[in-house]
This record gives C-alpha cells, sequence and structure tokens, in this order.
C-alpha cells in the first residue's frame, strides 16, 4: 500500500526549514511550480509552496493529491492573530475553516456562503488529537480555533474584528479554508498549523516583516513533530 503525504506552506520561508531537515530530495516541475520529493523515514513526501492566495493553494493541494497520490496533507505557515489569546510566534490549529472575502450576501446568504458548499469546512479530528499528542510531548501549548482565510493581507483593525465577529475566527490567513475545500472535495484528512505572526492590525506588515522566518520555523518544526508521529 502507497502512503504518501503533503506538506505544503504558501511561501518559501514556510516550507525551507522542512527542506533543510531532509536535506537531499528530488525537484519535480509542475503546472508552474516545484514539488518537492523524498523518502522520510520509509514514507514518501512531497512537499511544495504554492505561492500565496487560495487560488494558488487550491491547485498546489490538487496536485499534490491528483497528480502526486498524497494520501494526507498537513499545512504549514504563519497566521495573523484575530483572538487577543494569540500572541506572536503562538500555534494555533484549525478546528474548521471559512472563506471570509466569499460573499453573496447581497441574495441574503450568509458570508462565506455559495450553493452546493459550507461556510465552514471541518478538520480531520484524528490529526488534532495526533497535535495535541505531540504538542504535550514537546512541552507547548497548541491553541485549537476557527482560520479565516481570504484573497488579502489584512492590516485593518475593523476588517480584523469583522472577520472575528463575523466567523467566529481566531486567526486569519491567505491559504486554509482554500485547502481545506480541496482536501473535503477529494477526501484527503487535512491538518492546517500556523504560528502567529502579527496581530493583523496596523503594524501588521512590520510584525509580519519581523517574525515570518522564526514563526514559520515554529509551525515547521511542529509539523515534522506530526509527521514523526505519523510515520511510527
Ligand atoms: C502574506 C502571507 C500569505 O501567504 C498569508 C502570510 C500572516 N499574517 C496575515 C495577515 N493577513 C493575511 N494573511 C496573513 N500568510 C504575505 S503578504 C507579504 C508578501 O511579502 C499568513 C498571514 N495579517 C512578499 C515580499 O514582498
Amino acid at each position: 500500500m502507497k502512503n504518501k503525504i503533503a506538506i505544503m506552506g504558501a511561501m518559501p520561508e514556510e516550507i525551507a526549514p522542512i527542506l533543510q531537515r531532509l536535506g537531499s530530495y528530488t525537484t519535480i516541475e509542475y503546472a508552474n511550480n516545484k514539488y518537492y520529493e523524498a523518502n522520510y523515514n520509509g514514507v514518501d513526501l512531497v512537499i511544495a509552496y504554492s505561492k500565496i492566495g487560495k487560488v494558488f493553494s487550491a491547485l498546489t493541494a490538487a496536485t499534490m493529491i491528483e497528480h502526486f497520490g498524497a494520501q494526507k496533507l498537513l499545512f504549514s505557515g504563519v497566521a495573523g492573530a484575530i483572538s487577543d489569546q494569540l500572541k506572536v510566534g503562538d500555534l494555533i490549529v484549525a478546528t474548521k475553516l471559512a472563506q471570509h472575502d466569499l460573499d453573496i450576501s447581497a441574495f441574503g446568504h450568509p458570508y462565506g456562503y455559495v450553493p452546493e458548499g459550507s461556510v465552514y469546512v471541518q478538520a480531520d479530528t484524528t490529526m488534532i488529537q495526533l497535535a495535541n499528542e505531540v504538542a504535550s510531548e514537546m512541552g507547548k501549548t497548541l491553541q485549537e480555533g476557527v482560520i479565516a482565510t481570504g484573497d488579502q493581507f489584512v492590516a485593518n483593525e475593523e476588517r480584523k474584528n469583522w472577520i472575528g465577529s463575523t466567523f467566529a475566527a481566531d486567526a486569519l490567513e491567505m491559504e486554509g479554508a482554500s485547502v481545506a475545500v480541496v482536501c473535503d472535495a477529494l477526501k484527503v484528512p487535512f491538518f492546517i498549523l500556523r504560528a502567529i505572526s502579527d496581530a493583523a492590525d496596523m503594524d501588521a506588515s512590520f510584525s509580519f516583516d519581523e517574525f515570518l522566518e522564526t514563526s514559520a520555523l515554529e509551525s515547521a518544526e511542529f509539523v515534522m513533530k506530526m509527521v514523526d508521529k505519523i510515520v511510527d
């Protein structure tokens, strides 16, 4: 039986620590992107960064599943905090995800909803449970929460609060919900992990630039511990 795990990020910085950890891998170019394949403790991995946003991330997730045969998908990256319980460097795992910029409310539909879709996509509970075990073994705090996704870098208190109250969201980013839609449709269990880089407020771009690398590393190290656990 084949067993392949996909690990994706949106930006190079989000997967760099993983590639560095693997040391050697093969690079495959496909659909205007680079995919990295490696065998890690007997399990096949396919790794990629998608580029920023919902479209690129959906394309990459679908490619990892349909073209590369991934049977599980783990996303590692950074996010803006909505909840004031989340500080820079803190980890949040998505229990469910919504698209905050999907809006046909002019027809009376809720934000994030289109016919035959749903506002939220639920993440795989088995992998969340595994994550909690990893967190306690590492002595780390892992918060669970709702992640809202949209094609905007949010650097505005008003927009952030609107997303927080409309979707009961704890963090926001630009790829999670689109990856979730793809994995849900293709019946591939997925796990979306983010380490906070900023608070999606007026200082967000500065905070993001300062903490992208360290927070991305925080997330990547956790995801590799997850892979270790899935492997044995
Ligand atoms: C934003 C990255 C995108 O992949 C989503 C980071 C962290 N803070 C956020 C916020 N709003 C939305 N998303 C996020 N990721 C990249 S834009 C800067 C690109 O710089 C999560 C995220 N507040 C490239 C160099 O010019």
